[in-house]
């Protein structure tokens, strides 16, 4: 008489759409803030975005530059490596697209930098045609400063570690070199739909 639900235990909710739950992942309802160290708080006078490396020239942007660039408002779902996904996710923020517009390079590769040192390498293929945003909105409000605010990198086909928070530049680079998680054991690229959590996965 009484429902059973099959293959859910204690306070984890059937999944809406188990399709969209890469292999070894639950659905999380809340969000939860992962840092590798203390929270940054870089005055927005004193921020500044920058694409630099291996490229013919560098340019930045101003916090108010950033802000007067053509919006996206991407609604994804994210996935954590620690094995925590979250669907339906709101932002709002400048596709990688229009920042590397004017930007000519030979580049294949690139590291995303933080304030607080914090640093993640990425394909330049994984940040454009519209996979990658700079965002600075999470659900309608300015990005909270424990989930990365003022912006962060958010590149949501790819496990979370992916989407530096407190992004302050993309460095581009000719070949791939590993950033911070990647230097401890975790895979280069982090395709959730693949699992590559760790290097050799
Ligand atoms: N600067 C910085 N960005 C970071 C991290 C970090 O430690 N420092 N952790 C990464 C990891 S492992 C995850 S899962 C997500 C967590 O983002 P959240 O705290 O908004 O959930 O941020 C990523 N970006
Ligand atoms: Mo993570």
């Amino acid at each position: 008489m009484s429902p059973v639900s099959r293959g859910f235990t204690g306070r984890r909710r059937p999944v809406a759409d188990a399709s969209r739950l890469p292999p070894g992942q639950y659905e999380e309802r809340g969000f939860p803030v992962l840092a590798a160290g203390p929270t940054p708080h870089t005055p927005l006078e004193a921020w500044s975005f920058r694409i630099d490396g291996a490229v013919d020239s560098a340019v930045s942007w101003t916090w108010d530059e950033l802000l007067a660039l053509p919006a996206e408002t991407p609604t994804v779902d994210i996935h954590c490596v620690t094995k925590w996904s979250k669907f339906d996710t709101l932002w709002k923020g400048v596709s990688v697209d229009t920042l590397l517009a004017g930007v000519s390079s030979e580049a294949g590769y690139l590291t995303a930098w933080s304030d607080g040192g914090y640093t993640t390498n990425l394909p330049l293929d994984d940040v454009t045609d519209g996979k990658a945003w700079v965002a600075y909105e999470y659900a309608g409000e300015p990005l909270h400063p424990e989930h990365g605010g003022p912006a962060r990198l958010l590149v949501p086909h790819l496990y979370f570690w992916k989407s530096a928070k407190w992004v302050r530049g993309l460095t581009l680079t000719l070949g791939d070199e590993p950033g911070f998680w990647e230097t401890y054991g975790y895979h280069n690229r982090g395709d959730p739909w693949l699992e590559q959590r760790y290097q050799g996965d």
